[in-house]
């Protein structure tokens, strides 16, 4: 029904607010980020409620959610994708707060997209990196609008509009290929009945079947590739979820925690999947929600990114309701979020 839909909208658009907001404290500051430490901080916000240390939306948001309320806006404004309007959002927002810590070349594009002359939107971030453009997690980080926008549409309705809102910045297919991979774990867990226990192998089977498929494509296009590798990395997920427990040095060797696409997205779904299951350390007491963003931040390296992409994937699971108020009254834009959220389930209830 509509009135449970709209938890899991409005959790995946705080979600990953949060995600960003708490991440963000921990980014690239690995030995800050035990689960000890992270509690500490957690501790910190919960002391929200009592009006005691915190005040309200003292964790500000960075860059992933600056661009995903840009998408959202667009998304909501247009009741479509419009290119234009969307990369004008993106170039005029960097240039308000350019200190939201942006990825160190995609400002490059921002500053082209300046350009009322341009013609062609795609065109500045096709020159990136050479001309082979950027493999960065921006893509991925602030897609989240696209597959509430895209809930009553099919995948393939889905791919094509992450693909678009993903190549004004970002042409390179690992990009691409990572943002569709975050916003297929999205869509997949808003569309998952969460009343039963979560069957992470059909979740995982099911991102594999459409991952397969691009990355056949791929391969195509780039005849000296010769592997899969985000195919590989859910082979892998499947098999530390059976495994007793993995260690945060495995995790990171083979799934990755860095800026790119590849090395990211993979640590937020594991994140996701990981804390269905039981815990036995300071973890096992938290929702699970509130366990995939702690788990997610223990990856290190890019946090506040690959929490911010956990966030809306397990607010999309499980819903508002598993969002602490404390949390939410933290950080600055989870108020705008939930707004977000209910204008897009609006929309997307139009598109059916
Ligand atoms: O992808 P992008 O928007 O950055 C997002 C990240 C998130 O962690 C945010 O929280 C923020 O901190 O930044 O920005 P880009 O500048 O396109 O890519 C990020 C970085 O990835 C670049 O600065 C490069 O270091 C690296 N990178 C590449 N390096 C070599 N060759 C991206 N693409 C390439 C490449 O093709
Ligand atoms: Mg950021
Ligand atoms: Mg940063
Ligand atoms: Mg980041």
């Amino acid at each position: 029904s509509c009135a449970k839909l709209i938890t899991r909208f409005r959790g995946s658009m705080v979600g990953a607010v949060i995600g960003d907001c708490i991440g963000a404290c921990f980014e690239m500051n690995d030995e800050e980020c035990t689960k000890s430490n992270i509690l500490k901080t957690i501790a910190h916000i919960e002391n929200v409620k009592a009006g005691k240390r915190r005040k309200f939306g003292e964790y500000i948001y960075t860059d992933d959610t600056a661009m995903a309320r840009s998408v959202a806006e667009s998304l909501i404004d247009n009741k479509g994708f419009n290119a234009k309007d969307m990369a004008k959002r993106f170039s005029e927002e960097y240039m308000r707060e350019p200190r939201r810590g942006y990825g160190g070349n995609v400002i490059t594009v921002f500053k082209l997209l300046q350009d009322p002359q341009l013609e062609d939107v795609f065109e500045p971030a096709r020159r990136q990196f050479d001309g082979q453009g950027s493999f960065g997690n921006g893509g991925a980080m602030r897609i989240v609008p696209a597959p509430l926008f895209s809930y009553n549409k099919d995948i393939e309705f889905l791919q094509n509009l992450t693909r678009q809102i993903t190549e004004i910045t970002h042409s390179h297919y690992q990009a691409i290929q990572g943002t569709i991979l975050e916003s297929l774990a999205i869509y997949i867990a808003l569309h998952t009945d969460n009343t039963i226990p979560l069957d992470t192998d059909h979740y995982l089977q099911q991102l594999k079947k459409h991952m397969n498929t691009l990355e056949e494509e791929g391969l195509a296009q780039e005849s000296e590739k010769n592997d899969k590798p985000y195919c590989y990395k859910l082979d892998k997920m499947k098999e530390y979820l059976e495994q007793e427990e993995v260690s945060i040095d495995e995790l990171n060797e083979v799934l990755g925690n860095d800026v790119s696409a590849l090395g990211s997205v993979p640590a937020a779904i594991y994140s996701f999947l990981r804390s269905s299951k039981p815990f036995t350390d300071e973890l096992e007491d938290r929702n699970g929600f509130e366990k995939t963003i702690i788990y997610a931040i223990s990856m290190k390296g890019d946090t506040d990114t690959i929490a911010s992409m956990a966030g809306a994937i397990a607010g999309a699971y499980y819903g508002i309701k598993s969002i602490p108020d404390s949390w939410q009254h933290s950080c600055e834009g989870a108020i705008d979020a939930s707004k977000y959220a209910d204008k897009l389930i609006d929309i997307s209830e139009e598109l059916k």
